[in-house]
C-alpha cells in the first residue's frame, strides 16, 4: 500500500510547509474526544484552527469501532494529521534563509524513506489505539489481555503487513516498580490490580518510522500516586521544550531532571521525594532501529556536549520514581532484538541447528525491530529458549530483561516522539491526552 501513497503525498505539501492544520485532522490532538473524524482540525502550538464544538453523542460501542477502524479508511487521502508543531527558539531558525529550510523538507517529503508522512501514520494509529486502551483496560483483566487488546488493536488500525507497518516493539506494560522492558510471555497469569501503577508503551511503525509514545494509568486504588504521574509528565515536557537542532544533550537532561525532583508525593501522610531515574534515557530513533545513536538523558551530565541533529527523530522520555531512582535487572527476560554488531558475528559461530531456524524467523518477521516471546510464537515458533541464549551467547540477539526500582517504590513514564524538522519542531504523538 505504501507504493501507492508517495505520489498524492507530493501534490499534497500544504499541510506539511502551513505547520499546523491537517486536512484529515484528527479527533484526539486537541479540544475534544469527539470521535467523528469529520469534525477535523486541530490546532498545534501557534496554530490558526478552530475546533467546532460539536455536540454529538455516539454511544461507547461505536466510539470503540471508530477507534480501531483502518487508517486509511479515514484519511483516504493519506493526509495523517501533523503532529504539534512547535517553534525553535530564535539562534536556531537564523541558520539558513526560510526558503532553503522550506526546501529541505520538501526533499524530504520526496524521498519514499523519509517523508513525514510514515512517521504521521504511526502516530496517528498511537493516538488512536492508546485512546481506545484507556477506555478498555480494566483492573482483573490479565496482563496477557491487555497486552493482546493493545496490539490487536495497533494491527487493525495501522493494517500491519510484514515488515512494511505495524508494531515496532513488544508492548511495554511496566507495573509499580518495574519502569521498562516488561511484556507478559506466553502463560503469565499476571493479573492487573486495582492498585498498580501501570507505564503503557506502545510502538508503531510504517516503514521502520516508529512512534514510540507511553503513558502511565492509575486506577480508582491508585489515586495517590498522581502528584507522580504529574511530576514526569511535566519532566517529559520541559524535555521536549529544551529539545531543538543543536541542543545539548546533557542540558536537556539537566533540566528534566530540575523539573522532575521540584516535585513531591504524599502517601499515607509521608512526604515522598521523586527522583529521575538516572540509568533510564530517551534516545534518537532510526529507521526500523528503537535506539538510534543517540541517548537523552534524563538526569544532569555536564560533559555530555553532544548536540541533537536537524532531521533526526527522538523519543523523549522521562521516569520518575519514589524509590531509589535506580534500576536493576529483575525477572524473566521478554523483550530480544538484533544486535547492533550482529553482521560482524560469522554465521559459523551459530552451531545449533535451531538456533539457525529461529534467527531465519526472527529476520524475516522482526528484522532489527525488538520482539518479544509471545511475538515469537505468533511467528510459529515453539520451544526457542534454547536457540534464543544460543543467539545471545553467540552475540547476534541482546536481551532486555525488566528494569526495576527497588520492591515498594512506585515509577511513572511519559514519553513522546519528536521529529526536529528543518523548519520546526514536531512533537509527531502528541495527543489530547497527554
Ligand atoms: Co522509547
Amino acid at each position: 500500500m505504501a507504493s501507492q501513497d508517495h505520489h498524492q503525498q507530493t501534490n499534497n505539501d500544504g499541510p506539511l510547509f502551513n505547520s499546523s492544520v491537517s486536512r484529515g485532522g484528527s479527533p484526539y490532538h486537541q479540544g475534544q474526544a469527539g470521535l467523528d473524524e469529520q469534525q477535523g482540525g486541530h490546532t498545534g502550538k501557534g496554530g490558526g484552527s478552530k475546533n467546532k464544538k460539536k455536540k454529538k453523542k455516539s454511544s461507547s460501542a461505536s466510539a470503540t469501532n471508530d477507534l480501531l477502524k483502518p487508517l486509511t479508511e479515514i484519511f483516504k487521502d493519506l493526509a495523517f494529521p501533523v503532529g504539534e508543531v512547535c517553534e525553535y527558539k530564535a539562534e536556531i531558525r537564523l541558520r539558513a534563509s526560510t526558503e532553503e529550510l522550506a526546501e529541505r523538507e520538501r526533499l524530504d517529503n520526496l524521498d519514499q524513506d523519509k517523508q513525514y508522512r510514515l512517521v504521521r501514520q504511526a502516530a496517528e494509529a498511537h493516538r488512536r489505539v492508546r485512546m481506545y486502551a484507556r477506555q478498555s483496560i480494566k483492573p482483573g483483566m490479565t496482563m496477557t489481555e491487555v497486552a493482546d487488546l493493545i496490539e490487536n488493536g495497533v494491527r487493525t488500525v495501522v493494517e500491519a503487513q510484514g515488515l512494511e507497518r505495524g508494531i515496532a516493539f513488544p508492548t511495554g506494560l511496566n507495573l509499580n516498580e518495574c519502569a521498562a522492558h516488561y511484556t507478559p510471555n506466553p502463560g503469565d497469569k499476571r493479573i492487573l490490580l486495582d492498585t498498580d501503577v501501570l507505564k503503557v508503551d506502545i510502538g508503531v511503525h510504517v516503514k521502520g518510522r516508529i512512534c514510540d509514545s507511553a503513558f502511565t494509568l492509575t486506577f480508582d486504588g491508585g489515586r495517590q500516586w498522581e502528584p507522580l504521574l504529574e511530576a514526569v509528565r511535566a519532566a517529559t515536557e520541559t524535555g521536549i521544550k529544551e529539545a531543538g537542532i543543536d541542543a545539548r544533550l546533557g542540558e536537556i537532561g539537566a533540566a528534566i531532571q530540575e523539573t522532575m525532583e521540584s516535585h513531591e508525593c504524599q502517601v499515607d501522610g509521608r512526604t515522598l521525594p521523586i527522583k529521575a531515574i538516572r540509568n533510564l534515557c530517551g534516545h534518537s530513533i532510526e529507521q526500523y532501529r528503537i535506539h538510534g545513536s543517540h541517548s537523552v538523558p534524563i538526569v544532569a551530565e555536564p560533559d555530555n556536549v553532544i548536540k541533537m541533529i536537524e532531521g533526526h527523530y527522538y523519543a523523549i522520555e522521562t521516569f520518575g520514581s519514589t524509590g531509589l531512582g535506580y534500576t536493576v535487572e529483575r525477572g524473566a527476560c521478554s523483550h530480544y532484538y538484533k544486535s547492533r554488531n550482529s553482521s560482524s558475528v560469522p554465521a559459523s559461530s551459530v552451531t545449533l541447528f535451531s538456533a539457525r531456524k529461529l534467527l531465519q524467523t526472527i529476520d524475516q518477521s522482526f528484522g532489527t525491530l525488538p520482539f518479544c516471546r509471545r511475538y515469537l510464537e505468533r511467528a510459529g515458533e515453539k520451544n526457542y529458549l534454547l536457540g534464543l541464549k544460543h543467539l545471545a551467547s553467540a552475540g547476534i540477539i541482546d536481551e532486555c530483561p525488566p528494569l526495576c526500582d527497588v520492591e515498594g517504590s512506585m515509577t511513572a513514564q511519559f514519553e513522546h516522539t519528536i521529529l526536529l524538522r528543518p523548519t520546526c519542531k514536531e512533537v509527531v504523538s502528541r495527543g489530547i491526552d497527554y
